[in-house]
């Protein structure tokens, strides 16, 4: 456990406090991935009810080959860089295809989870033992930094998968694929995945659960603040509300006060008051379509090729090039 000054210097408190001190409170939705926060993301992908992944890993199982057709290779080398790479799960079938045809592959997968890296490395070395694995612990803001000072001569494919660009406001969903753009050279490619605007019914299933997971996903973050900064909140005196909004498709997570109480946060002796349903706002998940996909892209060099997507129509991935 680290000291009360320790505590006061991290990032996390900071955040914090000036979240739950704003009005609306909120706090950001990358606090949900703590160790059990990791696990309880990995329950999630496997829910009938999440939709997400299963429809990106069936575009990946149906359409790789047409993926590294679309790269229109220019040698018979390419690194793949993978943002968030978690288990590569889909990643792996790329690899299959692109092995398959001969090609030479290095992957560089970023993650911010050492442990999850070292798995995910295992993993490929086993299955494709020809293919070089260059994992980078980094979170998604310092990986942007060292893309910058990658250098490489061969071509790249940039992957950032799992619609995890929809945890990001509009503002830093543009930075961020701004950013990724200006890591890329001439030909080299940026596949996408976003999930779809859908009926609204659908998205709220997937973002309330009929097993309560992605609620305990929620409420594991009064927990983490109990465990990181000593804050002592109940959570049985909150309740996880997931919203959707089909005019902007927005998907929204907030914990909600059941009755008015007050949090200590021990870090800076302040005492903040939650009035009977007031809510803390935990995360967006964006849901995408044909306009809001070309404002994000828009003014970053980046021309798109291609889209794949799932036979639900679901989700897509989209295929974007450096020009
Ligand atoms: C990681 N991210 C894309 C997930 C999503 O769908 O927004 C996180 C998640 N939140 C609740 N369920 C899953």
């Amino acid at each position: 456990m680290k000291t009360i000054e320790e505590i006061a210097n991290t990032r996390f408190a900071k955040d914090v406090e000036r979240g739950l001190s704003l009005n609306p409170k909120r706090i950001s939705s990358k606090y949900f991935y703590d160790k059990k926060g990791d696990e309880i993301f990995q329950k999630i992908m496997r829910l009938d009810d999440y939709y997400l992944t299963r429809a990106e890993f069936e575009i990946f199982l149906n359409h790789s080959s047409a993926i590294v057709d679309s790269l229109e290779l220019k040698s018979n080398q390419i690194e793949i860089i993978e943002l968030g790479a978690g288990d590569a799960t889909k990643t792996l079938l790329l690899i299959k295809e692109l092995s398959e045809r001969g090609l030479t592959v290095i992957y560089k997968p970023i993650d911010i989870s050492a442990s999850v890296l070292q798995t995910t490395t295992s993993k490929i070395s086993k299955h494709f033992p020809e293919v070089t694995v260059e994992p980078i612990t980094a979170s998604y803001e310092d990986a942007l930094g060292l893309l910058q000072k990658i250098p490489s001569q061969s071509q790249k494919l940039f992957l950032f998968l799992g619609s995890n660009l929809g945890n990001l406001n509009s503002e830093e969903a543009h930075e961020f694929v701004l950013g990724i753009a200006q890591s890329m050279a001439k030909d080299d490619c940026f596949l996408i995945g976003l999930d779809k605007m859908k009926n609204p019914e659908v998205i709220l299933r997937a973002y309330n659960d009929s097993e309560g997971v992605t609620s305990e996903f929620n409420l594991n973050l009064l927990d983490r603040m109990n465990r990181e900064l000593g804050t002592s909140f109940d959570r049985s005196l909150f309740k996880h509300i997931a919203t959707y909004d089909p005019g902007t498709g927005t998907a929204k997570s907030f914990l909600v006060s059941k009755k008015r109480q007050s949090v200590h946060l021990p870090w800076c002796g302040r005492d903040i008051i939650l009035e009977k349903f007031e809510s803390i706002h935990t995360e967006i998940s964006q849901k995408y379509n044909e306009v809001l996909v070309e404002e994000i892209f828009a003014h970053t060099g980046l021309k798109r090729m291609k889209y794949f997507e799932d036979s639900n129509e679901y989700f897509r991935d989209y295929l974007f090039v450096k020009q």
